[in-house]
């Protein structure tokens, strides 16, 4: 195929997320819809294993057979050991480390992780069907906490919800059949693609269990241990390191999170003052909270964000979000791609961005997809991002050259 060429009309790299090869949306697929940038992980290497150079290059060929790149690696996991500073976590930081040379030794220089513990991301319902009949991620609050104290009968969930929250979870869960309960727990804990974990009951309790005792101020300390070590290895091979938002932006199961809100990602910033230590900002996690006020995120952490996930969520007063349409729900999102038009211009650098879930529609829906990751809705998504970026651009002239 011919290399893409890069186009002048936008500021932001244009990527999708590729699941390797098996799945079921090519890598054609993404190339038509107009991307040049690929996020993607060796999801077949255990979580805490080195990933080896030839491994990447390998990966990297298969990329670049179809005339994109390997942009961003989404993600390499962090080792739950590391998380809780237990085990063989001193070694998995060293894995780390040497993964992060490996990825810059291949010229794959912007590294996506989470530390979020034992689930990554979480939702109720993989096929919440929307107004117009394509179907949504959701994350139902009743849902969830009849899962977390009647299902899981976690000990200690009683005591940290109020009496009223546990009378509409039972409530909840009394209507739901045996077959809608196993649906949820499975979508809780049988883990979301991209999570590198999937658990049964028994075992999901003993993961919970390893974080006795771990607070807030423990898993952030954890966290700003792992930054203080990878960090300079980062600055060494002019890798980009790019955390992702806890999703959803709360505390759940009585575990702590720390990458929640504005103050959170502040705080990991400022640990580490290195441009390497970065935000992958995913407008869809962090929008879920109203206090996190996104385009001026955007704004006050500009030179800190080193990849982009673009969607919306809408919420309720119960607590209940699903993923919106991109341009729809609570995500403010003209003014956060205007704020990251001018991040990139400012920077000039083209921050990868990439429209992040997409309702499963039209042909997708007699398919079998990957939940969020069908592709015919986040070509919709990447269509109006890009139309907007477009718009903005070229409203902005004048501003952004002065
Ligand atoms: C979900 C994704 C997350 C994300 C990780 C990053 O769709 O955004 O699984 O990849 O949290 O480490």
């Amino acid at each position: 195929m011919d290399k893409v060429v890069k186009s002048e009309s936008f500021y932001m790299q244009q990527c999708m997320r590729w699941f390797g090869p098996k799945d079921p949306v090519d890598l054609s697929f993404i190339r038509q819809a107009g991307c040049s940038g690929i996020v993607t992980a060796l999801h077949h290497i255990p979580n805490g294993e080195i990933w080896s150079v030839e491994e990447i290059a390998k990966r990297q060929k298969e990329i670049s057979d179809y005339g994109m790149i390997w942009s961003v690696v989404e993600s390499v996991p962090v080792h739950e050991a590391i998380k809780t500073q237990s085990g063989d976590y001193i070694q998995y930081i060293e894995n780390y480390k040497q993964t992060i040379r490996n990825l810059a030794s291949c010229g794959v220089k912007i590294i996506t992780y989470n530390f979020m513990p034992v689930l990554d991301w979480t939702r109720t319902d993989l096929a919440y069907v929307t107004a117009d009949g394509s179907k949504a991620l959701r994350f139902e609050k009743a849902a969830f906490i009849a899962f977390d104290a009647f299902v899981l009968n976690r000990k200690g969930a009683s005591s940290e919800y109020s009496p009223t929250e546990l009378k509409v979870a039972k409530e909840r869960l009394d209507s739901m059949s045996v077959t809608e309960v196993m649906l949820l727990q499975k979508n809780i804990i049988a883990g979301l693609p991209g999570s590198e974990e999937g658990f049964t009951l028994n075992e999901f309790q003993e993961a919970l269990d390893t974080y006795e005792g771990i607070n807030e101020d423990t898993l952030r300390s954890n966290l700003i241990h792992f930054l203080e070590e990878i960090i300079p290895i980062a600055d060494e091979t002019g890798v980009k390191m790019a955390i992702h938002p806890d999703d959803p932006p709360y505390g759940i199961l009585g575990l702590p999170r720390v990458v929640s809100k504005e103050s959170d990602l502040q705080a990991i910033l400022e640990s580490v003052p290195s441009p390497n230590n970065g935000l992958c900002f995913c407008t869809g996690s962090l929008g879920v909270r109203p206090d996190n006020d996104l385009p001026n995120m955007v704004s006050k952490f500009a030179d800190r964000i080193h990849f982009v996930h673009l969607r919306s969520t809408k919420r309720n007063e119960q607590g209940d979000f699903y993923e919106d349409n991109h341009l729809e729900g609570d995500v403010n999102m003209f003014e956060v791609v205007k704020q990251l038009v001018k991040a990139s211009h400012k920077r000039e650098v083209n921050i990868p961005m990439r429209p992040d879930h997409g309702h499963q529609m039209l042909d997708d829906l007699d398919k079998i997809t990957n939940p969020g990751y069908s592709a015919i809705g986040r070509l919709r998504g990447l269509a109006e991002l890009r139309g907007l970026e477009f718009g903005i651009i070229n409203s902005l002239k004048g501003d952004l050259r002065n």
